[in-house]
């Protein structure tokens, strides 16, 4: 990277340090840093104290057999007691863990006590199935309590769930149920999207022809959709667990018991079945979810907005909020059911303090405008994150101003399925936060950014992110895939048994971490390195520009050149923002926010980005576009029919 590009950039990132009164009461202060550098593993085992332990452990780590760690070795555990029973036994049965809103409007508050009985009532309905510790469990299901019972359940039972998001195809649904052998499919009829009722079961069905290891499927009404039937292998949720006993008593597993295995895509068409473990995914979870987001039991509400078929909705909807006995909101819907204003709407009714989403999203709010979250209450907000994609500035400081009142500290949380929970982040009430930088590496993990020989870059320059030392939560493996584990993570800077995450990143002058996007997304334009998420954020700062993606195109001068896919605000007419005056005047724009260097060969005016399910832009088949190919596969994307509009839109512009 070059340092004119650097020094634009660096120019640019004002710092927002603590509030005194928010630091005076944080969960975390300056000290949890010298505390996991003193002892990195006596940190990691009191932070384990927060758990409770059937049997102690005897050794905090186990790295002897490395890339395969082993935590909290010898001690015994149930993660679902963790969860729910815990604080029933402590005296607060009675505190919401879940108050739940549904599409339609229908909600739903569950105290710990029901849920509790609820995960009981499931767990001996699972049993009466005949599953044993060790099954494999595939649960697709829409937001709604059932989903987060069915995985405590499998957590109770010590069975393996695997949460397929309710959007995937059957093709991808089977793949993940063959790949990990999974006995039981927990489902339901439909699922309620943007208004509608979509079906669910029916898709199961055509999935599920054939396949070998699946005798159960346990099918959840939601939607009133009427279901094919198999008789002898379905099963209706409320036939089977409404009848079960309230009682179940959980049993203690070893805390290297496999939790889950999370499917995710890779470099190849093949999807990764990414496995978590017990004791060390549930001690990090709980850890970062209170230092993070500073989180108070019993006072704060808290709201994630990611869906369980992430792993986001893994560690911080199911296991981590709810080990720290949090009250938080889960959300069917979408954004804008039934209208633009929904999650204000809700954070107003439910007084929601913590919220945790995505840039992409953020993004979105912006183009609506912020006349709209201005229409509600929005004054118990108090702590603010981000995750999923490298925050670009513009919105950062757009969400602190319009939805944290300028005031509330922003998380920007950098990690990873692989990671199972969050490994950078400022710390509010700590860090002076920078608006487009995740910054540190928390206490008890250690990150670098080093070049392709594994040697730490100096500040104020860039390479690859790595992390250098085990963590409790890491991925224990790809599910029946050791090489492909080995290779995909560990052979790249094996000498120095260092995790390559596929990310870029470089040090600002202060040392501070900036996340660049995932490795192949940095541009290569006449041997200078640009990030696609910094020509993006120069972009989004322009006042007619909403959403930008960017992608390195070929070229036969430059290596490769820049080419910028926009789209525009609500109030701006297109036929001027698409003009050439105005496309010209973006370019400047670009070129004076980050250098000549970074200016875009081209921009097209486009009305929507081809995303995938979890929001990431695919930058793929942008490409495609900007080097005249036929567009790849498209199947992966959230709407499959965005390719299409976007080609159809710039063959009748231009
Ligand atoms: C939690 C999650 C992981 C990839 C990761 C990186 C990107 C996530 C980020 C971020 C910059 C952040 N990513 N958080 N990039 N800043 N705060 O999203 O997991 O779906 O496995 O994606 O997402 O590229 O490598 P997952």
């Amino acid at each position: 990277m070059s340092n004119e590009v650097l020094s634009n950039l660096m120019g640019e990132s004002d710092s927002f340090p603590p509030d005194q009164d928010f630091a005076a009461q944080a969960n975390a202060t300056a000290a949890l840093y010298d505390e996991a550098d003193a002892d990195r593993e006596e940190f990691w085992a009191s932070q384990a104290g927060r758990l409770h332990w059937d049997t102690n452990w005897s050794q905090v780590l186990d790295w002897s057999d490395a890339p395969f760690a082993k935590w909290f070795v010898g001690g015994r555990l149930n993660v679902a007691y963790n969860c729910v029973d815990r604080h029933v036994d402590d005296g607060h049965g009675d505190q919401v863990a879940i108050h739940w809103v549904g599409e339609p409007g229908d909600s739903r508050d569950i105290t710990y006590a029901q849920l509790k009985t609820d995960v009981s009532k499931a767990a001996n309905a699972l049993e009466s199935l005949g599953l044993r510790p060790g099954d494999r469990v595939a649960i697709q299901l829409p937001m709604i309590p059932e989903a987060i019972v069915s995985m405590l359940a499998c957590a109770r039972l010590g069975l393996t769930h695997s949460v397929v998001f309710g959007g995937f195809s059957p093709a991808a649904l089977r793949s993940r149920v063959d790949d990990a052998a999974a006995r039981l499919v927990i489902t339901s009829d439909g699922q309620y999207r943007r208004g509608k009722a979509a079906p669910m079961k029916e898709n199961i069905d055509e999935a599920l022809a054939g396949s070998e290891s699946v005798e159960k499927v346990l099918v959840v009404k939601r939607t009133d959709t009427e279901v094919p039937w198999t008789e002898g292998r379905d099963l209706w949720w409320h036939e089977l667990v409404d009848a079960q006993s309230g009682e179940h008593t959980p049993q203690a597993f070893d805390s290297e018991h496999p939790l889950f295995i999370l499917y995710t895509s890779g470099t190849t068409g093949k999807p990764k079945g990414i496995l978590h473990t017990s004791g060390g995914y549930l001690t990090q979870a709980a850890y970062t979810h209170n230092v993070v987001f500073d989180h108070k039991p019993g006072k704060d509400v808290y709201w994630c907005t990611a869906d369980i078929g992430w792993v986001t909705g893994h560690s911080y909807i199911v296991y981590g909020p709810l080990a720290n006995r949090a009250t938080q909101v889960v959300y069917e819907g979408t954004p804008n059911t039934p209208h633009e204003g929904r999650h204000w709407e809700i954070v107003q009714k439910y007084k929601v303090s913590i919220y945790y989403t995505a840039p992409t999203l953020i993004r979105t709010f912006m183009k609506w405008g912020a006349q709209i979250p201005q229409g509600y209450d929005l004054s118990s907000l108090r702590v603010l994150g981000s995750v999923g994609e490298p925050i670009n500035p513009e919105a950062w400081l757009w969400y602190r101003e319009n939805i944290g009142a300028g005031k509330a500290p922003i998380v920007d949380t950098w990690w990873q399925t692989e990671t199972g929970a969050i490994m950078i982040s400022p710390l509010p009430g700590v860090t002076a936060t920078k608006p487009g930088s995740a910054q540190k590496a928390l206490p008890g993990i250690s990150a670098k950014v080093v070049d392709e020989t594994a040697t730490e870059v100096a500040h104020g320059s860039g390479g690859y992110l790595v992390l250098d030392k085990p963590w409790p939560a890491m991925l224990r493996g790809i599910w029946g895939d050791e090489q492909r584990f080995r290779d995909t993570y560990w052979s790249r800077f094996a000498d120095e048994g260092c995790y390559f995450a596929g990310d870029g990143a470089k040090y600002d002058a202060d040392g501070d971490i900036w996340l660049l996007g995932r490795v192949d997304d940095v541009m290569n334009v006449s041997g200078h390195r640009i990030s696609t998420t910094e020509v993006e954020s120069a972009l989004v700062s322009h006042p007619s520009v909403a959403e930008a993606a960017v992608v390195g195109a070929s070229d036969e001068t430059t290596g490769q050149g820049i080419v910028a896919f926009v789209i525009l605000r609500g109030n701006v007419v297109a036929d001027e923002a698409g003009s050439e005056e105005a496309i010209a005047a973006l370019r400047n724009h670009v070129a004076k926010e980050i250098g000549p260097i970074a200016k875009p060969r081209q921009i097209m005016v486009v009305p929507e980005l081809p995303k995938t399910r979890s929001g990431k832009i695919m930058r793929r088949l942008l490409r495609d576009v900007a080097e005249n190919r036929e567009v790849g596969d498209v199947t992966t994307l959230a709407d499959s029919s965005v390719m299409g509009l976007i080609s159809a839109g710039l063959k009748d512009g231009k």
